[in-house]
């Protein structure tokens, strides 16, 4: 039996699409699952939502383009990272690199490679955590590793991201400058707003240990 082990030998246009659409699925229902047992376990869950979407047509040919390539299959797969993408959205910064470990703790699934725009931010003041891993797709007869763009942020980080794609693409990457300026500082109040959510949370967290040990202490006297 034949193996495909890359997208070398996938060539149709279909065939590439099909195997995108798998690996969100098996990205999606794994993640679904820590998600789970992490509730299980801990009582909470880290991810507030997950989103997944794949890579338009049009928006594919437009990234080709951008970085110098010619429309092609071949070029598609091996320059386009993120034509399966999953989003996943927390609450807090400290949820972003639990998960992000929770992933890289995956046997199945490799990374191939890390870009944390949260301790290095963008100079358009985007922050968020991606992942580009890799995940087997098992077929009747080949197993394929396919590529997933995973982006791990917060909701505030979401709300500034999504507000900032739409200003990009109305003004095609030429914003006025004080709309750059004001997005700058919003990215700034975002960062000020998750710092202060975080320690509000671990103030909680705390007070909630100190009633359990009181209530602990009561039972055993
Ligand atoms: P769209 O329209 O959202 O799909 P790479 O080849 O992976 O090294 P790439 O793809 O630029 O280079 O990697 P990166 O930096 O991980 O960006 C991938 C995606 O992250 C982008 O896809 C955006 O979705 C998001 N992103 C990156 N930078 C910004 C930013 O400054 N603002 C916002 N709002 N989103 C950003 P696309 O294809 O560029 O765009």
């Amino acid at each position: 039996k034949e193996t495909i082990k890359s997208y070398d030998d996938v060539d149709n246009w279909k065939t590439v699409m099909f195997l995108y659409n798998a690996a969100l699925k098996e990205v999606g229902t794994k993640l679904d699952i820590l998600n789970d047992e992490f509730q299980h376990v801990h009582q909470y869950n880290p991810i507030e939502h997950i989103k997944t979407r794949i890579k338009t047509p049009e928006s594919i040919v437009k990234k080709l383009k951008r970085n110098g390539y010619e429309t092609s299959i071949e070029n598609m797969v091996r320059y386009i990272n993120d034509i399966a993408g999953v989003r996943l959205i927390c609450s807090f910064t400290s949820d972003i690199y639990r998960l992000a470990e929770m992933i890289g703790n995956q046997s199945d699934l490799k990374v191939l490679s890390i870009k944390d725009y949260i301790k290095n931010p963008k100079d358009s003041g985007y922050k968020s955590y991606h992942m580009l891993v890799s995940v087997p797709i098992f077929l009747s007869d080949s197993v394929v590793e396919t590529k997933v763009e995973i982006q791990i942020r917060t909701i505030a980080m979401d709300f500034w991201a999504s507000l900032e794609h739409k200003i990009y693409y109305k003004f095609e990457g030429n914003a006025p400058a004080y709309i750059s300026r004001d997005l700058q500082e919003c990215a700034e109040m975002v960062s000020a707003l998750d710092e202060r959510m975080l320690s509000l949370n671990e103030a909680v967290l705390s007070c909630s240990r100190e009633q359990d040990k009181g209530i602990q202490e009561d039972v055993e006297a």
